[in-house]
């Protein structure tokens, strides 16, 4: 079926007169739909679901609608932007989140925020402090939403301890004879085992709670307004489930304060940008910081090294398999990957320590600032 057709099956106004694709993102298709109606554009984002990552469309929708509605509700009860602040499902003619091709394909839409822009990098600090308040703000909505309200439509997303297991099956099945090639990476990966399944054990003795996370808090997952270079919305709701506040945390820092991008073949560019690093913390911590338990902001640090070894590990498991997982370009290109997550793990153990120190400072800016209220 022609994308015009599908775009046709949704609440549009006025008629299409411009679809182009959007060539972001690893695991959906998305396009850009624009309309006029009586000389006034407007602007949609169709995208087509990948179902073999997510196998259940119908439950993924009921989550992102669920949450974009409890989201808006907040935002009017806050006097804040619903409009530019949350995405906005467009239901079907036949008023249904989804739409079914006959051949099973699965297509959703959104409104199009306009004045807005996604980076793959951060120009500067101040823009990558904007996405800290984005993310914390994300915590502090939906604190109050009811967790048994949404469903794990990837079960064990972030579960390290689980896709270790999985990893090191792949490793032993060895499907396309390239684990040979890729030993000194494995090795690596295992020697830290321990570290990969410390958060998903605090989670086991209750000692890190649950809560609606984002799981893919990538600095593209969130749009900067053009004018004002605010982050105004956390976009690609796909992931939103049950999980730990640490590894959306740590994947912002990740993708957002590495010095280069995740799949850049030159590892001497490579490293972690501290300043990105202070400013995000800062940011996060002013929103969250009411929230949050002291055991998830001890955990802030180790979330990034957990969760960019959790990246590695799955580009080299991807590429173990035959690259079946993750858009690829180019051959090689999930081991690509896989080996600048390793150099950004090995940068962050060289800057942990002064990692733990910024989260201490920020969070100690914060008991200070309490204990001179209460003396006031
Ligand atoms: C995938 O498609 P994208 O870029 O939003 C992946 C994330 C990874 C990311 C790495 C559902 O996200 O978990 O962190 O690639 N999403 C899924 O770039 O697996
Ligand atoms: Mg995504």
């Amino acid at each position: 079926m022609k994308i015009e057709e599908i775009a046709q099956k949704f609440r549009l106004k006025g008629q299409i007169i411009e679809i182009k694709e959007n060539n972001v993102g690893n695991i959906n298709r998305t396009y850009i739909i624009t309309t006029n109606d009586n000389d006034k554009k407007y602007k949609y984002v169709l995208q087509k679901i990948n179902t073999i990552v997510f196998n259940e469309p119908y439950l993924l929708m009921q989550n992102i609608e669920n949450v974009t509605e409890y989201y808006k509700a907040y935002l009017k009860k806050n006097n804040e932007d619903t409009e530019r602040g949350t995405l906005s499902v467009i239901r079907t003619k036949n008023n249904i989140n989804l739409y079914r091709t006959k051949s099973d394909e699965y297509y959703r839409m959104y409104n199009y925020v306009d004045n807005a822009k996604t980076y793959d990098k951060s120009e500067n600090a101040e823009m990558f402090y904007n996405v800290g308040k984005a993310f914390g703000h994300f915590v502090k909505v939906l604190n109050g939403y009811p967790m048994d309200k949404l469903t794990e439509t990837i079960p064990n997303f972030h579960n390290s301890k689980v896709r270790l297991g999985d990893f090191l099956k792949d490793v032993k099945k060895d499907p396309c004879n390239r684990v040979k090639d890729v030993l000194s990476e494995i090795v690596y990966i295992i020697q830290r085992q321990d570290e990969l399944s410390s958060i998903v054990d605090l989670m086991a003795k209750g000692k890190i709670p649950q809560r609606v996370t984002h799981n893919d808090t990538k600095i593209n997952n969130v749009l900067i307004d053009e004018k004002t270079n605010k982050a105004i919305c956390v976009i690609d709701l796909d992931t939103v489930m049950p999980g730990s506040a640490l590894y959306d945390f740590g994947d912002a820092i990740r993708s957002g304060a590495a010095t280069t991008f995740e799949d850049d073949p030159n590892l001497e560019n490579v490293g972690i940008n501290m300043e990105y690093f202070k400013r995000f913390t800062e940011a996060y911590l002013s929103e969250t910081k009411e929230i949050l338990l002291q055991t998830e902001i001890d955990n802030l640090a180790l979330s990034c090294r957990i969760i960019t070894l959790e990246l590695a590990m799955r580009f080299l498991n991807d590429y173990i398999n035959g690259d079946t997982y993750f858009k690829c370009n180019y051959e090689n290109h999930n081991l690509v990957r896989a080996r600048n997550q390793i150099k950004l793990v090995e940068q962050m153990e060289k800057h942990y320590d002064e990692m733990i120190k910024i989260v201490k400072d920020c969070t100690q800016a914060k008991a200070l600032r309490l204990d001179k209220c209460k003396k006031l």
